[in-house]
């Protein structure tokens, strides 16, 4: 299934970059979401805040196809959040058909125009491997919330991490090394099939998108830190996580590893480009060198000269 997912993200990569032009990948690496089929998934896309002012867009590689920010249409929403420099795409009544590779692209007005920002694949399962109950949960200032991660057997032994998408930092479960915020804790529950994130004494700026990982299947969840309460600081009781939604926008999440992607990527792209050059300069060549009478019937006629790629002898070795 790996392999699978790998080879065919790197066909449609050699596509995007042939027919597009679009060059610059950062360094994330490309995350796989599984969704329940009628389910829904809403997506960040976070973007340098040079990119505020510019044109920005989800890309769907299954109709290759450009939905602009600020477009909200029944089974698809594209909205910009120009103030936190990231725009999110949400999904619903995903389907079989959804089933496919996406892209967040930011047109730069410079070298290169387009910009991809953030890939990802869809895949839609009725058992997913990597769940949530709640993609969405909110606490006060200086409370808590925890925030509890779901796998499938399979990932058992796999890598589990809670990771904040603006800046890919990430806790691991059953690391200890000192570069771990304690404020952080994220813990194995044994036997369950899950693991749980705790994070204490909130700040407003832990705000934002983060996400589950296990075995690199990612799942984003949204945190909102609201404003402590006057008078209600020492209400535990009221600071603690409040679970927002239950339902089925829970999203599901698949990736494969992605070490070194811009080498494993960028070169065999690059050789590609190289090979249909040289294909279309020895064509051209070749062409050119043609004996005179292969072309002259149709010279005159409507002084035509595109006719003239129709006249080749059929055991032409070059066509
Ligand atoms: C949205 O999804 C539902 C369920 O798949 C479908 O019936 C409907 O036609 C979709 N709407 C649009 C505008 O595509
Ligand atoms: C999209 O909407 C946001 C507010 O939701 C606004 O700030 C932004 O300028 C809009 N962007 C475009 C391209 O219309
Ligand atoms: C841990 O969090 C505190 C505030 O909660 C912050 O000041 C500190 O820089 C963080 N440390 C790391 C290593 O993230
Ligand atoms: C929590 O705060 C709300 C107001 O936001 C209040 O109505 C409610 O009584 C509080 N709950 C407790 C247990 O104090
Ligand atoms: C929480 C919830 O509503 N879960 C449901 C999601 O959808 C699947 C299948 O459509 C149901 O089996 C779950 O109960």
């Amino acid at each position: 299934m790996n392999a699978y997912v790998k080879t065919n993200t790197f066909y449609i990569s050699i596509w995007f970059w042939l027919i597009l032009g679009v060059e610059s990948y950062s360094g994330w690496s490309n995350h796989v979401l599984t969704i329940y089929p009628g389910g829904s998934v809403t997506i960040p896309c976070y973007y340098d805040k040079k990119y505020t002012q510019q044109k920005k867009s989800w890309f769907s590689e299954i109709d290759k196809t450009y939905t602009y920010t600020n477009t909200t249409e029944q089974n698809l929403s594209v909205i910009d959040h120009p103030d936190q420099s990231l725009f999110t795409v949400t999904m619903r009544n995903l389907q079989n058909k959804h089933n496919g590779v996406y892209y967040c692209v930011v047109e730069t007005g410079e070298q290169p125009s387009k910009n991809i920002i953030y890939e990802c694949q869809l895949m839609i399962q009725s058992a997913p491997d990597v769940s949530l109950m709640i993609s969405s949960v909110s606490g006060h200032e200086g409370g808590d919330i925890s925030v509890q991660c779901l796998y499938s057997s399979g990932y058992q032994n796999k890598v589990k991490q809670w990771c904040r998408y603006k800046d890919q930092r990430c806790y691991t479960v059953g690391r200890t090394d000192t570069s771990q915020n304690s404020s952080v804790q994220i813990r194995d529950d044994d036997g369950r099939r899950s693991f749980t994130v705790l994070m204490t004494g909130l700040r407003r700026t832990d705000s934002g998108w983060y996400y589950c990982s296990a075995g690199g299947v990612i799942n984003p969840v949204h945190i909102t830190v609201t404003e402590a309460e006057p008078g209600t600081v020492s209400d535990k009781e009221n600071q603690t996580g409040i679970f927002k939604k239950h339902n089925n926008e829970t999203k599901y999440t698949k990736e494969t590893q992605n070490n070194g992607l811009l080498i494993v990527w960028l070169l065999p792209a690059l050789a590609a480009l190289l090979l249909l050059l040289i294909l279309v300069g020895v064509f051209t060549w070749r062409w050119r060198r043609r004996p005179k009478q292969d072309k002259p019937h149709i010279r005159g006629r409507n002084g035509s000269r595109t006719t003239d790629m129709i006249f080749s002898k059929p055991e032409d070795p070059v066509i």
